[in-house]
């Protein structure tokens, strides 16, 4: 569980809550949300036949020193 403030791309800015983001090849976007828990989550496209593609990330949440 995550609380986004909002996602930034290109000169479009969303706030609120959201689950889910689609990129075009090549797009950047900027996801600014507040981590509730550490640890390493895990990211994939939902996509049918993507993540088995490659499409899969990771997040790696560490706490503040
Ligand atoms: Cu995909």
């Amino acid at each position: 569980m995550i609380w986004t403030q909002k996602v930034q791309a290109g000169k479009v800015e969303v706030k609120g809550a959201i689950h889910e983001l689609e990129l075009k090849p090549g797009a950047i976007a900027e996801w600014v949300f507040i981590p509730q828990k550490t640890g390493i989550f895990e990211l994939h496209c939902s996509i049918t036949g993507h993540a088995e593609a490659g499409m899969v990330g990771t997040i790696s949440v560490a706490a503040a020193n």
